[in-house]
């Protein structure tokens, strides 16, 4: 018996410095109304999805750095897109910069939801792999600086959610084959990621032209490797004068792309998924209990309760991994 999930890819073409925030969300919502009008259950947006991607500038200021990000959500500027889901019951992924605050103080994180049919958030996820640098290096056309602007996240948990098992992931973390496996263990089937990739690499301009097909082939691989849906949604085009690429795609569990955006702009595509699909290959060749040699892997890839062979040691994992 199939369990179809109707998933759009809402990807954003730019989003400038000058553009607001109620700007954006009107975006966000248009999309999500062509959506719903082709029967989307949940629409996924980009990484940094309400402002231009900041990281690319040196800022000092304070102040300047916490007008990018939300102190809460929803908010004032938010609520519409939240009131929109709930109307037409569609959920949605959205990605933002988080400012939260904790018992040391303020803390930013680079940070995804998601919201569910009714317009309730049912799970957050803080980025985990930050990319680029912490300090000012001016030698480059234009900077990354995530490890100066955010803390990063601790870890993946999956969400009962949609009729089947959903994990989130945030553009770096597509390129590292453990944010699959760890939603892997747990049974993901479905992994939702929103990014921003500048098409120019500073510390390696050779890979420039290969950035589409690193986005694809990191994503193909962690879909077949899992036995899970990717849904991977780009914020594209030239963005105060940074191209970034497009590319957003669906991949299904056999790692075929099964639906993509063409432009790079806003664009809004549809896939109908079976979550069910994911089982063939959680049951033969990714059988995890059958075929997966924990014991010659060492403790990253380590199920809760799994031993590391000859000693007997157990590896104390977070709670569900
Ligand atoms: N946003 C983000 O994580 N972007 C990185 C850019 C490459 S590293 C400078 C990415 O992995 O796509």
């Amino acid at each position: 018996m199939p369990r179809y999930l109707n998933v759009a890819l809402g990807q954003l073409g730019p989003i400038q410095r000058a553009d607001s925030r109620t700007q954006v969300v009107a975006r966000l919502c248009e999309l999500m109304r062509q959506a719903h009008a082709v029967g989307a259950q949940l629409i996924v947006f980009p990484e940094l999805a309400l402002t231009t991607f900041f990281p690319r500038w040196y800022i000092e200021d304070e102040a300047e750095i916490n007008s990018f990000f939300e102190q809460s959500m929803p908010n004032a500027a938010t609520q519409p897109l939240f009131d929109l889901s709930k109307a037409l019951g569609v959920g949605f992924y959205l990605g933002y910069a988080e400012l939260a605050q904790e018992a040391t103080g303020a803390v930013r994180y680079n940070t995804s939801i998601l919201v569910d049919r009714s317009g309730q958030i049912v799970a957050k996820y803080r980025k985990v792999h930050l990319p680029g640098h912490k300090e000012h290096e001016p030698w480059r056309r234009f900077q990354h600086l995530e490890k100066r602007y955010f803390t990063a996240g601790d870890g993946w948990e999956v969400t009962q959610a949609f009729g089947g098992v959903v994990g989130m992931a945030i553009c770096n973390d597509r390129r590292w084959a453990e944010t699959y496996r760890v939603m892997g263990l747990q049974g993901v089937e479905m992994v939702l990621i929103g990014y921003n990739t500048p098409v120019h690499n500073a510390p390696a301009p050779e890979h420039d032209d290969l950035s589409l097909f690193h986005n694809q082939l990191s994503m193909q691989a962690g879909a077949y490797q899992n036995g899970t849906w990717v849904v991977g949604v780009a914020k594209a085009g030239v963005e105060e004068g940074v191209d970034s690429i497009g590319g957003s795609c669906i991949i299904a569990p056999s790692g075929e792309v099964v639906a993509r955006c063409l432009t790079k702009g806003d664009e809004m595509a549809i896939a109908r998924c079976d979550l069910d699909f994911c089982a063939i290959y959680k049951r033969t060749t990714f059988n995890f209990d059958l075929h997966r040699q924990p014991q010659a892997y060492g403790l990253i890839t380590q199920r809760k309760g799994e031993t590391l062979g000859a000693d007997g040691t157990v590896w104390a994992a977070p709670s569900g991994v």
